[in-house]
């Protein structure tokens, strides 16, 4: 395509509850939405950092500030720019994936949008509609996550995580596991454990849980190794797998015997894929995770998940379970248990202007 600008606005979309997780909680989700503009028309993006560096080292002003003093400017640089180009050409800048994938995003929906040409046919879809699970923030107690998981289950999701930190791990898996049965059922830890806390995530093998996601920290390559070595329960990591590279070693080590894949925290839509492909090859099942997207977002995960490797519900829910109001024209729904993989051209959504402008609290454009 031949960029002529791009736009960042920072969002504050409130959350229908606040989402709690071992990190923190949150009612409002802060958010960068990116906006190419080319000679053959507009592409969008979504740069998934969150207000502050808790669940990886990115954040909103972070990501923003990288953006529009570096990212930005070098892709501005180039005359033209091919989707696949945009990786490299933000290479010399070390680490921010997740706000490369954002701007990537917003170059590559320009270019399927101006070829006519849907984001899943284009990534390898395979499926028309995903199955689609939901992540549950930790709750009051135990009663109360009872409540929520079975509120969700009515609704058709078609799995459930738990989030859960020390201390409130054990009785809510066991009360969610006595009051439903044999539901699709996992935990996701966010980093919050050690290795000295390996007997109490041998507990959680009573559960016969699907997997539990990300019990030690980010770089704790060696000891979620270990650590699978002492429990039954598929161990799945999320916030380790920064990239390709860190999908082989990890997979090398034995630390994981299934991945979460997200776009953003890998630095791209490209990227997953290759993720995807590494874990196909290798025989280990991925997923696709979710960081609470937008309607942008969203219909771009539905796509990813889409292709073959994706044989796990992943967190890709309605957008009725974060939000009242979404910034796309036609938010993803529920059916059945599925979200539908959308098939017009780009991601496939409309961005809904009037939306836009009421959450928008800051926007910056950088002209070529
Ligand atoms: O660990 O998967 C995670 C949300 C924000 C940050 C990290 C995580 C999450 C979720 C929600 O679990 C997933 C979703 O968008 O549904
Ligand atoms: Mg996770």
């Amino acid at each position: 395509v031949a960029l002529e600008g791009i736009e960042l606005r920072v969002l504050h979309i409130p959350l229908v509850t606040p989402f709690t997780t071992s990190f923190g909680t949150e009612s409002v989700r802060e958010v960068i939405i990116v906006r190419a503009v080319t000679s053959d028309g507009e592409g969008w993006g979504e740069i998934v950092t969150g207000a502050e560096p808790h669940y990886s080292s990115e954040y909103t002003q972070g990501a923003w500030d990288v953006s529009l003093r570096h990212l930005i400017p070098a892709l501005l640089d180039r005359r033209t720019l091919a989707p696949e180009r945009v990786a490299d050409v933000l290479a010399p800048v070390i680490g921010h994936r997740m706000a490369k994938a954002g701007l990537e995003l917003a170059v590559l929906d320009a270019a399927l949008r101006a070829a006519g040409r849907p984001l899943g046919e284009h990534l390898g879809a395979v499926r028309d509609r995903v199955a689609s699970g939901v992540s549950v923030g930790i709750q009051r107690d135990p009663g109360a996550l009872v409540e929520a998981v079975g509120g969700y289950l009515d609704e058709g999701y078609v799995r459930i995580k738990i989030k859960i930190k020390p201390g409130r791990d054990i009785a809510e898996t066991a009360a969610v596991r006595d009051a439903f049965g044999a539901i699709p059922l996992q935990v996701d830890a966010n980093s919050a454990y050690t290795l000295d806390d390996a007997d109490v995530l041998a507990e959680l093998d009573r559960f016969d849980l699907l997997l539990i996601e990300q019990p030690l920290q980010e770089d704790d390559i060696v000891d979620h190794a270990t650590l699978s070595r002492r429990l039954r329960t598929p161990i799945c990591l999320d916030e380790s797998i920064t990239s390709h590279k860190a999908a082989a070693d990890a997979l090398a080590l034995g630390a994981a015997s299934i991945i979460n894949i997200k776009a953003g925290r890998v630095g791209g839509y490209l990227e997953a894929v290759r993720i995807h492909d590494l874990c196909r090859d290798a025989g280990i099942p991925v997923w696709c995770g979710g960081m609470l997207e937008t309607g942008i977002g969203r219909a771009a995960n539905a796509a990813l998940a889409a292709l073959p490797g994706f044989t796990l519900p992943g967190d890709i829910s309605a957008s009725s379970r974060f939000y009242h109001r979404d910034i796309v024209t036609e938010p993803a729904v529920l059916e059945d248990g599925h979200v539908r993989v959308p098939t017009g051209a780009g991601i496939g959504v409309e961005i809904d202007p009037v939306a836009l402008d009421d959450f928008t609290v800051a926007r910056e454009m950088l002209h070529r």
